[in-house]
């Protein structure tokens, strides 16, 4: 049976280097974005998704319960980078609903398909795309890393809890990707010795076929040219 793999954040970005890398892998990809108009890559399907969103949220795991989902990858998420004197309460619950209710959102919905699967002898993963900056901040971070940090708690007490049913939980921390990320464009000249999506991609991959006795709790990578910050 082919594996069955759902990418939130699948549009664009390191979202559809991964569905298009799994795709290619021979896996069958469920992504989901709010923009998926004319997406098309062989071996995917892509569904209009809202990770802020319950029925949008429910709606997609229908889909994925219905395919037989193995492996969940909650990468869907926004930049946002300002002082704290500028955060306004919109722009907080924008940034902290898609990072990390968007990622509790579709976990929650999938996990009594992953606890049946379990019961079954099947094992589940979920792997959350966060970031170098889920355990550090700067100025101007107070928002973004502050929905990191609370992303990494999320994907930490998961993997506490899923340990029960044999869920295997990792988190990808990525420093500097050229991606659209925070509103910039995709291949600015800036960016060209930053992380490509496909690096990130392939650390995802990694995770996701690892053989069934090993769970990869966690990678970090940067771009050489980042400054070493650990
Ligand atoms: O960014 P981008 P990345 N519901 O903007 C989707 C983390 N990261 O690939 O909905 C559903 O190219 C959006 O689709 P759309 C970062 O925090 C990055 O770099 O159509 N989907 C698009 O597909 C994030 O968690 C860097 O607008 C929603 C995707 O998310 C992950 O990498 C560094 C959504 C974003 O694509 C992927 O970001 C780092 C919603 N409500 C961590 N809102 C970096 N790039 O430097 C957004 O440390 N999306």
């Amino acid at each position: 049976r082919r594996r069955v793999v759902a990418v939130t954040g699948a549009s664009k970005g390191i979202g559809l280097a991964l569905a298009q890398r799994l795709a290619a892998q021979g896996a069958h990809v469920i992504g989901g974005a709010r923009n998926v108009d004319g997406l098309s890559v062989d071996g995917a399907e892509f569904l209009s998704l809202d990770v802020t969103d319950e029925p949008s949220v429910a709606a997609f795991a229908a889909r994925c319960v219905d395919a037989g989902v193995d492996a969940l990858v909650n990468n869907a998420g926004v930049g946002s980078f300002l002082p704290v004197q500028d955060i306004t309460p919109e722009e907080y619950r924008r940034v902290m609903d898609t990072n990390v209710l968007g990622t509790i959102l579709p976990t929650r919905a999938l996990i009594g398909h992953f606890q049946a699967r379990h019961a079954q002898g099947q094992g589940s993963q979920v792997v959350n795309v966060t970031s170098d900056v889920s355990a550090r901040t700067f100025a101007g971070g107070a928002l973004y890393t502050g929905s990191k940090f609370a992303q990494r708690a999320v994907t930490h007490a998961l993997a506490h809890e899923g340990h029960a049913y044999g869920l295997r939980v990792t988190e990808i921390r990525p420093g500097m990707v050229d991606t659209f990320f925070g509103g910039t464009a995709q291949g600015e000249a800036f960016k060209a010795q930053w992380l490509r999506p496909d690096d990130v991609a392939d650390a995802v991959l990694y995770a996701l076929t690892v053989p069934a006795h090993l769970r990869v709790d966690e990678i970090l990578l940067h771009p050489v040219v980042q400054e070493v910050s650990y």
